[in-house]
């Protein structure tokens, strides 16, 4: 039987999708792009779901458009990003869960957008990153354009596209492309612990952070300040407010989590 292109798997309220096109370094076929995107909004559906991690099987994390899948699909480029990466992008940065980008190794084109894309990006020592698209000639996508320039300024990133240059992991921590660089060997064990811990957090009060930052990166600060006093009253409402603040004047831990009960 043909293995799934994109693996699911559980563990302690993290779900992980593995991009699995391994002898390509994960690049991107369309049904790997349209069961990503299907995947992760079963998983923000899931109930029993607090954290999704995307990452790649084997050394690659994902080498962007397979070159060898894009010839007589019969679809302009304009169409073929408005039917499966942007979607994709679109649904990544939406997703009402944090979504952790686990960086195990190249992460080239495309895959430098989806590299860039999670709320939480963890590399592996050997990972790195090229925004490989002029090397053929084309134009960074999938949001190259809009994230990058945002973590490193519009200079840096115009030489990034320009030359092409491969950012190695100890300078994507120095530049802001990642949070946190992990050895290779236990990579996708500590990808796990952060991912368990991040679990803990209080669910509903980390959906409405999500909105409030992804609406603050193109908004002004007068409509910034309307945005928090909203969900501010929609946090304050929910009982994790109650368990926080009863937790805190108990001294003890809170308990974000709870049987049965959604964030
Ligand atoms: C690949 C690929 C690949 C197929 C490695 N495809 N086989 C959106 C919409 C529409 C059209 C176009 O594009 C886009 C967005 C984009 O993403 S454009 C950018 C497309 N990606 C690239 O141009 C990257 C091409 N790959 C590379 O530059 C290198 O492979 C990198 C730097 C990723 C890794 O280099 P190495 O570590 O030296 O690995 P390798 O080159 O030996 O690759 C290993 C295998 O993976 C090899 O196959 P083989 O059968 O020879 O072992 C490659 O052919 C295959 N592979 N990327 N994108």
């Amino acid at each position: 039987m043909e293995q799934s292109v994109i693996l699911v798997s559980d563990r302690s309220a993290v779900r992980t999708l593995t991009l699995n096109r391994e002898s390509k370094l994960n690049a991107a076929n369309d049904d790997l792009l349209l069961t990503l995107t299907d995947e992760l909004k079963r998983a923000d559906a899931d109930p029993s779901v607090r954290v999704v991690v995307i990452t790649g099987a084997g050394r690659g994390f994902c080498a962007g458009q397979d070159l060898g899948d894009v010839s007589g699909r019969g679809m302009t480029f304009t169409e073929h990003l408005n039917h499966t990466y942007n979607p994709l992008v679109r649904t990544i940065r939406s997703l009402s869960k944090p979504v952790i980008s686990a960086v195990n190794g190249v992460a080239a084109g495309a895959g430098a957008s989806l590299a860039l894309a999670g709320d939480v990006r963890l590399w592996a020592q050997g990972a790195n990153l090229i925004e490989v698209f002029s090397n053929i000639a084309l134009v960074p996508d999938s949001g190259s354009t809009w994230f990058l320039p945002r973590l490193v300024g519009y200079h840096r990133a115009f030489e990034l596209m320009a030359l092409a240059e491969k950012v190695r992991a100890e300078d994507a921590l120095r530049l802001g492309l990642c949070e946190q660089v992990f050895p290779d060997e236990t990579f996708r064990d500590d990808v796990q612990v952060y991912a368990e811990r991040l679990a803990t957090r209080p669910a509903h009060a980390l959906k409405l952070t999500k909105q409030a930052l992804n609406a603050a990166l193109t908004s002004t600060l007068d409509q910034a300040l309307d945005l928090e006093a909203e969900l501010q009253q929609l946090a304050g409402d929910h009982w994790e407010h109650e368990e926080g603040v009863t937790a805190f004047k108990d001294k003890r831990p809170a308990q974000f989590v709870r049987e049965g009960q959604e964030g």
